[in-house]
């Protein structure tokens, strides 16, 4: 086959590109050639930890926003890839919440063992992208970093699998300017331990919130408030936790709450979330939205309606995560190898919208999961992508839910069973609040006895 494909990004929705077109490929398919590039140095997304914040060695932006210490923050039967379970990556059943180097090292060895890494041309960032009417083709800009080289090339296809959880949402806050301690957007967040002792404020009642937070507390903050714009998290926090309305002033180290109430921080965590940013992209290509279940202007939530030849993955805010890429990954392939006929645009349009109206019904994160388990059966049926029993990964969504509203603190100590093998995770050997040591060695217990004295 002729055709070029380009993959922007070797996270988790690029690499699930690569192994689609590898998966067709060895079963006997024709396939384009496939050219990924990746602005990091190494492959992972934002599961390749970073100690850097601000810009990177080169001077871009960097990408991560994931701090030491992070362990998943739902059940890895969850986000299980149908093709590769862990217990097959890992010679042996694991534990059902492992911290980031044991899902870095899972997501790795799929594509190790897929023979992909060939096709990512690493330290190259996209620079710019266009499309010609007239050819009917992408022109891609990049930039070799190691080379110091720019350079340009065509493509049939675009896949842009770049994140969407790297360029950071900052508000602004009266008098915050004047703030007498660390002000931060949780992007630049890497070590619980530097508000060891702390008062610690954080903005947002999401993800990132509920988690920084919780590493603050199991690693010694002092006090912990987080200062919601809706409505509270509602989960049972611990004795020097608060839920705070949103922060109306600041005046020095005081922040003042919309409910009149006002208290001194040490710092101020901007937990507010991440812009859908693409500076490579020309107006036309352009996805624009805001953080949300369903996105509008991509069929599937992948194709982008208004250019056909132009893909997105993993642009969802996200339940499902590794296993939905998968299946946005296959279906992308699959129109790319002509298998599946894409309807006309408007009907394209009229498909999302229905979606959209479904989205814009859900109440609850309950809703919310068979939402999104929903979405993923859908694309799943349409390809090849092993099937695999979704109602019972939601059923597993739930009981996390549960898990969390018993105990925010103790929750990932729950083990679940995979759909995939049917074995039940065993208990992890340390609670979560009293293991401190995040390295997969100390996870999977790989440390001889001297050394894991060591490290405790
Ligand atoms: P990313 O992982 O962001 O990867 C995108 C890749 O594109 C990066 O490698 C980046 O360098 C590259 N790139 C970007 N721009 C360019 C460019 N211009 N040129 C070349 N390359 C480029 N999910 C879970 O399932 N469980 C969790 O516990 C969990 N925790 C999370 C914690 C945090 C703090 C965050 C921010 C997210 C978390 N997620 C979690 C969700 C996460 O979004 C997904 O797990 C996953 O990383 C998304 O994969 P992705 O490939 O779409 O994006
Ligand atoms: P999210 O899930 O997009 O949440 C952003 C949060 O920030 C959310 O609670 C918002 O409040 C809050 N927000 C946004 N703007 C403001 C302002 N102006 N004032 C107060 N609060 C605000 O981002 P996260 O970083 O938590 O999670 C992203 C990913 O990282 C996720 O996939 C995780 O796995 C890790 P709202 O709820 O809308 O009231």
């Amino acid at each position: 086959m002729d055709k070029r494909v380009a993959v922007i990004g070797a996270g988790p929705s690029g690499l699930a590109q690569l192994r689609a077109f590898q998966s067709a490929a060895k079963k006997g398919a024709d396939i384009p050639e496939i050219v990924c590039f990746e602005k990091q140095s190494d492959w992972g997304g934002l599961w390749n930890y970073t100690w850097r914040t601000g810009t990177d060695e080169h001077g871009d932006p960097v990408h991560g926003s994931m701090y030491r210490y992070l362990w998943s923050n739902g059940p890895k039967e969850c986000l299980e890839f149908a093709d590769y379970s862990f217990e097959e990556h890992f010679g042996r059943p694991i534990a059902s919440y492992p911290p980031r180097a044991v899902l870095w090292d899972y997501i790795k060895g799929r594509v190790e063992k897929a023979d992909v890494r060939k096709w990512v041309r690493f330290n190259t960032a996209v620079r710019m992208v266009t499309y010609s009417e007239a050819t009917g083709r992408f022109t891609v800009t990049v930039h070799d970093r190691t080379k110091d080289v720019v350079y340009a090339e065509e493509f049939d296809h675009v896949v842009v699998a770049s994140g969407h959880f790297s360029t950071p949402n900052v508000p602004h806050f009266e008098g915050i300017e004047k703030f007498g301690g660390r002000v931060m957007h949780s992007h630049d967040f890497r070590d619980a331990l530097e508000f060891k002792d702390k008062d610690v404020l954080l903005i947002g009642r999401s993800y990132s919130a509920e988690d920084i937070g919780s590493q603050c507390y199991k690693y010694g903050a002092r006090f912990i408030a987080n200062s919601y714009r809706t409505k509270p998290m509602g989960f049972k926090w611990p004795e020097n936790w608060e839920e705070k309305p949103l922060l109306m002033r600041v005046e020095g180290k005081t922040c003042h709450f919309k409910d009149g109430s006002s208290r001194d921080f040490d710092a101020i965590i901007m937990c507010t979330g991440y812009l859908h940013y693409f500076p490579f992209l020309t107006e036309d290509l352009r996805l624009k939205t805001d953080n949300r279940l369903w996105p509008l202007g991509l069929y599937e939530g992948v194709v982008s309606e208004k250019n056909p030849k132009l893909f997105y993955l993993g642009m969802q805010d996200q339940f499902y995560t590794f296993n939905m890429f998968d299946a946005q990954a296959w279906f992308a392939r699959d129109v790319m190898l002509g298998r599946i006929a894409l309807p006309s645009q408007v009907e394209m349009a009229a498909h999302s919208q229905a979606w959209r109206e479904r989205e814009e019904g859900l109440e609850n994160a309950e809703q919310m999961i068979w939402f999104q388990g929903d979405y993923v059966k859908e694309l799943i049926d349409r390809t090849d992508y092993p099937s695999f029993d979704i109602d019972k990964v939601n059923e597993t969504f739930m009981e996390w839910e549960h898990h969390k509203m018993e105990d925010i603190m103790g929750f990932r100590n729950h083990g679940y069973r995979s759909v995939l093998t049917g074995t039940m995770a065993p208990k992890h050997h340390t609670p979560w609040l009293k293991a401190l040591d995040d390295s997969m060695e100390a996870y999977l217990q790989l440390l001889r006895p001297a050394e894991a004295k060591l490290v405790h």
